[in-house]
């Protein structure tokens, strides 16, 4: 496991170098640390799986899984490889997301005229594009566009009513 989210004790508005070296607490919230999703990821081919609960839905939990997850080094910005999608939602929410590099409010990597990891747009570091089909790492409790939040593309459809995430990544 590498990312949770289950409550709001732990502010995920953090700087690119918390996100690079980890942050929060193994026992509620955290992120482990980009740096070492890269060390692991370049070892061998790991698979990557999204559990997400949902506080105020029919189906209250859901699931994304990509059959590779890779990340880069630092000098690439850790940018996100992901492999094919499976999982229980019809809409791939990370495709809009692939191959792009990671971004936080103090380095703006994504593709958006302006920084979408800044507090104004979609708070939290994660791998933008211009800006998000997912956010999981935004403000724990809010609604769109500051929440952890779901974006159909397709459909403009926004879900920020999330209970609780588990990011995981396992060998393959
Ligand atoms: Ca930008």
């Amino acid at each position: 496991m590498f990312q949770k989210r289950v409550g709001g004790s732990v502010s995920f508005y953090e700087t690119w170098n918390n996100y690079r070296d980890g942050f929060g607490d193994l026992n509620s919230s955290f992120w482990l640390g980009n740096e070492k999703l890269h060390v692991i990821s370049a070892q061998r081919d790991h698979q990557l799986r999204i559990d997400i609960w949902f506080n105020n839905t029919n189906d209250d939990s859901a699931y994304l899984h990509y059959n590779l997850f890779r990340v880069s080094s630092e000098a690439t910005q850790y940018e996100i490889t992901l492999g094919s999608y499976t999982g229980s939602f019809e809409y791939d929410y990370m495709d809009y997301h692939r191959d792009m590099k990671f971004s936080t409010y103090d380095q703006d990597n994504d593709l958006a005229g302006h920084n979408c990891a800044h507090t104004q747009y979609h708070p939290g570091g994660w791998w933008f594009n211009g800006c998000l089909s997912v956010q999981l790492n935004g403000i724990y409790g809010a609604p769109w566009d500051t929440g952890i939040c779901l974006f159909q593309r397709i459909t403009r459809d926004k879900n920020c009513s999330v209970a609780a995430v588990v990011m995981k990544m396992k060998p393959l």
